[in-house]
């Protein structure tokens, strides 16, 4: 018995081939088992019923196909098309099996999405060196398309903990307000954008009245939680979306209110000290209270958003030296 000569040798192991023949004549089918049957890396799985070729190719996961074209009830090239529409299949090599040789026919199977093209029945040679052909092209796709995936996906991950950290460094972690980091650089971007646009910017110098006195009395732990709920007041009291709640240290916090009069400023300084009253946090024989200085401002060009922030502390000191639990301007 001579020996044929093997023009494309047998791949390797990961490149084994699983070749999903579709033709509704069980005698091509036969003569392809024939011609594949002694190649331990390509397996065979034949359907001779067209109706059920999108379903067995899902089943198979074929890393070839070969179509036939004229089948009953169902066009090859449609079944070619479909291949492509899906996600199981989309990029399946598919080799069109037919015994229509003119240039034409060729035309519309590349057209459809074919790609390669063996006129039945093909030289046995010829057949599996082009299962092995497109097999490695195809697992070589599918590697490259997982570890681009993957690349993807890690690139994606890496930038949502970048998101996270960035947010994370802009944020007070006892309270979950803005930190004096952020205030400071937003409070200087505001500053800038109302100077350019001759528009009021107000500040709110917010601090816990006779903290220190809670401390001593109730305890640096029962202080923390005390914090926390102020913070809650004065975030959800600051209103619209544009402003800024920071901790600014301590147990002091701001609001910066873009776009904002005084009278707006000092209803919404009111209402701060009022939520925080209103909590009723037993502080001895009397209630947590908060005081607040406002401070309003249009930027000039000899005035620093530092002249802001020290307008807004006397203020504040004006609502400690007259009372406590109250607003000054
Ligand atoms: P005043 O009404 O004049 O503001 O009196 P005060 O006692 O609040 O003022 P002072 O600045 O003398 O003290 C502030 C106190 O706030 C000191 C400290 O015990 C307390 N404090 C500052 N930061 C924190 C904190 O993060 N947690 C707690 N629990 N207490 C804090
Ligand atoms: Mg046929
Ligand atoms: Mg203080
Ligand atoms: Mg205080």
């Amino acid at each position: 018995m001579t020996q044929e000569p093997e023009l494309v040798p047998p791949l390797a192991d990961n490149y084994s081939s699983m070749v999903l023949l579709i033709d509704d004549q069980i005698m091509v089918c036969e003569a392809v088992r024939r011609a594949l049957a002694n190649e331990p890396d390509i397996s065979l799985h034949f359907c001779t019923d067209p109706l059920r070729a999108m379903t067995v190719a899902d089943e198979v996961k074929p890393t070839v196909i070969l179509q036939d074209l004229v089948m009953p009830g169902v066009d090859g090239l449609h079944l070619v098309r479909e291949y492509r529409k899906h996600a199981s299949t989309r990029a399946v090599p598919v080799i069109v099996l037919s015994s229509k040789e003119d240039p034409a026919t060729k035309g519309e199977a590349f057209a459809a999405g074919a790609n390669d093209y063996l006129v039945k029945l093909p030289d046995r040679i010829e057949l599996i060196a082009r299962i092995r052909y497109h097999t490695r092209a195809y697992l070589d796709h599918v590697q490259r398309d997982a570890a681009y995936r993957a690349l993807r996906e890690s690139q994606r991950q890496l930038i949502s903990a970048n998101l996270e950290l960035e947010r994370l460094t802009r944020i007070d972690g006892l309270t979950g307000l803005g930190n004096r980091r952020y205030f400071d650089e937003y409070l200087a971007a505001e500053w800038k954008r109302a100077f350019r646009a001759q528009s009021p910017l107000s500040l709110l110098m917010i601090d816990a009245d006779n903290f220190k006195r809670y401390n001593d009395t109730y305890g640096h732990m029962a202080g923390d939680e005390v914090l926390k709920q102020i913070a809650r007041v004065i975030q959800s009291g600051s209103g619209r979306s544009t402003d800024l709640a920071a901790r600014y240290g301590g147990e002091e916090f701001v609001v910066v209110l873009v776009d904002t009069l005084l009278e707006q400023s000092s209803a919404i300084a009111e209402r701060l000290v009022q939520g925080v009253r209103e909590l009723n946090i037993p502080h001895g024989p009397d209630r947590v209270t908060i005081s607040v200085g406002v401070a309003t401002a249009v930027p000039t060009a000899d005035e620093t958003p530092n002249d802001f922030v020290n307008a807004a502390d006397l203020a504040l000191f004006r609502a400690k030296s007259e009372g406590r639990n109250r607003v000054a301007l």
